[in-house]
């Protein structure tokens, strides 16, 4: 069955009164809404034109999706009416997190001039809906987790899994408490968690060293749990990722015979800890055999093997799969008796992929996964602030997958990340969008140079020079950007790519001079230029870029 539209929106018409950044807030909630407004920029004065309030719904038509048979605290409708000069709005929350989400959407539609009178009617279609800190490479910090927090919970994203690979504490020595002092920062992430409505889970990875038997080192790992507890998790991960596929220990190989029995057996037992210390604690885990079809011997006896309501993690039909489908799902169901929860490598861009950054947006992803699994973790770059990018486009895609729309979620994304010159960084940004998702790159390149071809090749050289010559400008400019914020942030993490790019342009710009112009020396530096480029090995642009160049370079050879 399909759906055209999941949420609802009646009589919907852009607002007209005038708009400024400010809101006046009445009711109940005043002190949760205006808190949430000014935390999303926007103001909160008594004499706003724009008047918010709240009225707080938990009956049936209010806690059920449809399309997910779910219920949920996550459903809102915002009633938008405008008169006199005044706009009124009254949010219908289901739970807090819907309030919530619900301010955070009207601070973002005024942000973007894009109110609307009349009623929305909004709600997830994923139910779990979120990221993991999962890569090798060096982890985020605590300030910056907590500003990932925010971000992805204001675009409505439900939980984070804390599993950076190179914290020593996660997996290298798992064994081992956390010090004070980083104790402290998972507690200051587990508030922040809470404070912004998302679930925190701590993931720990003892499939190294640990000897399954060995009671001793099963009293560690739930040593470690506790002391997680006493912060305030209450989810647990446990991870059993690129770990010996067989069996080290005598011990294990004599009680377990195979790594499978000795996974469940260690998988259920720590369920079996954790539920005696606390009733409501979840667990999920990953298997040894995390990817393939869904219906191999590991992966079915281990489903099989485990409690039903641990969660299992599982990346598709390949670590980094270009497409999740629901047949795939549906098979690691009849298979595993679980649902999957998707650990989806994108925009991950760790080992064999360190060349690539992956700032592009989520794609070959089924409208219709929500139905077949428990939902879709995104596995993040150890990149922080490129990170952003895609996973505001995750982001959008889990809330709304069947109208999710590629384009428009990561041009939004951008303006976000990127602020106001987000245009003429995609001129850069466009050349970046190679991942496993995704090889056909560079949209606007591509266009320029196979139109300017065509000119040439009908021997149009002026024409051809303004057509190339008009992207120019623009990569000209997105070069010029780059240089004037050298050191910020986002340009840092980008400057292995940002300067390719910039040769990239030099480049263009020598091309264009080069189609009307029969000077050697251009036609010099270009391969000087060109054998520069080529020498380095981050992945960017797509191959027409050396294709034309080679072409016009051959070209002038003829014509002179
Ligand atoms: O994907 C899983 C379950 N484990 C690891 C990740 O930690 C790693 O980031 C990705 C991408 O290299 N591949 C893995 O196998």
């Amino acid at each position: 069955m399909k759906f055209s539209v999941c949420q609802s929106e009646k009589n919907l018409c852009k607002v007209t009164a005038l708009y400024s950044c400010s809101v006046s807030v009445s009711g109940d909630s005043k002190g949760f809404i205006e808190k949430h407004f000014i935390s999303n920029g926007i103001e909160c004065s008594d004499s706003a034109v724009i008047k918010v309030s709240a009225i707080f719904d938990d009956s049936r038509q209010m806690t059920y999706v449809e399309e997910s048979r779910n219920l949920t605290d996550e459903k809102y409708i915002i009633n938008t009416v405008e008169s006199d000069g005044y706009v009124n709005i009254v949010i219908t929350y289901s739970g807090k997190r819907a309030l919530y989400y619900a301010v955070c959407d009207i601070a973002r539609r005024i942000k973007n001039k894009v109110l609307e009178a009349g009623e929305t009617v909004d709600y997830p279609l994923f139910a779990t809906r979120g990221y993991i800190e999962g890569f090798y490479g060096t982890p985020w910090n605590f300030l910056q987790r907590v500003e990932m927090l925010k971000l992805m919970t204001a675009h409505r994203m439900n939980t984070y899994f804390y599993a950076p690979k190179d914290d020593i504490y996660h997996r290298e020595r798992w064994s081992e408490l956390y010090p004070e002092k980083e104790l402290c920062g998972l507690r200051t992430l587990v508030e922040a968690a809470e404070e912004y409505f998302a679930d925190f889970w701590f993931c720990i990875a003892p499939g190294l060293d640990m000897c399954y038997s060995d009671e001793e080192q099963f009293e560690k790992l739930v040593c470690k749990c506790k002391q997680l507890y006493g912060i305030g998790v209450r989810k647990f991960g446990l991870l059993l990722d690129d770990i010996p596929e067989q069996l080290t220990f005598d011990a294990d190989k004599q009680r377990f015979s195979e790594a499978v029995n000795a996974h469940a057996f260690v998988t259920n037992k720590l369920y079996d800890a954790l539920k005696a210390i606390d009733g409501k604690i979840e667990m999920a885990m990953c298997p040894l055999q995390y990817h393939g079809r869904g219906d191999e011997y590991y992966i079915s006896r281990i489903g099989r093997s485990i409690e039903p309501s641990i969660k299992i993690f599982w990346t598709g039909h390949n670590i980094c799969s270009q497409e999740l489908t629901a047949p795939e799902a549906a098979r690691f169901i009849e298979h595993t008796y679980h649902k999957p929860l998707y650990w989806d490598n994108f925009p991950v861009n760790d080992a064999e992929m360190f060349n690539e950054m992956h700032i592009g947006y989520i794609m070959g992803r089924d409208p219709e996964l929500y139905r077949y699994s428990s939902g879709l973790i995104s596995n993040c770059m150890e990149f922080f602030e490129c990170s952003k990018i895609p996973l505001l486009t995750v982001a959008d895609y889990l809330w709304n997958p069947v109208c999710y729309d590629c384009d428009k979620s990561w041009k939004y994304a951008l303006k976000t990340v990127v602020g106001e010159d987000w245009e003429a960084f995609s001129y850069f940004a466009e050349h970046l969008t190679v991942s496993c998702l995704k090889s056909d790159v560079s949209p606007m390149m591509v266009g320029a140079v196979v139109s300017a071809r065509t000119h040439i090749m009908t021997g149009n050289l002026l024409q051809a020079a303004v057509t190339l010559g008009e992207y120019v400008d623009k990569v000209e400019e997105c070069c010029e950007l780059i240089k004037k914020h050298k050191g910020e942030k986002l340009y840092t993490e980008l400057e292995r790519w940002s300067d390719k790019f910039l040769i990239f342009g030099e480049i263009m710009s020598l091309c264009r001079e080069l189609i009307t112009s029969d000077d050697t020396s251009v036609k010099d530096t270009i391969e000087e230029k060109l054998y520069q480029f080529i020498r380095l090995p981050e992945t960017m642009t797509d191959f027409c870029f050396r294709e034309t160049v080679e072409y016009l370079l051959s070209l002038t050879k003829e014509v002179q």
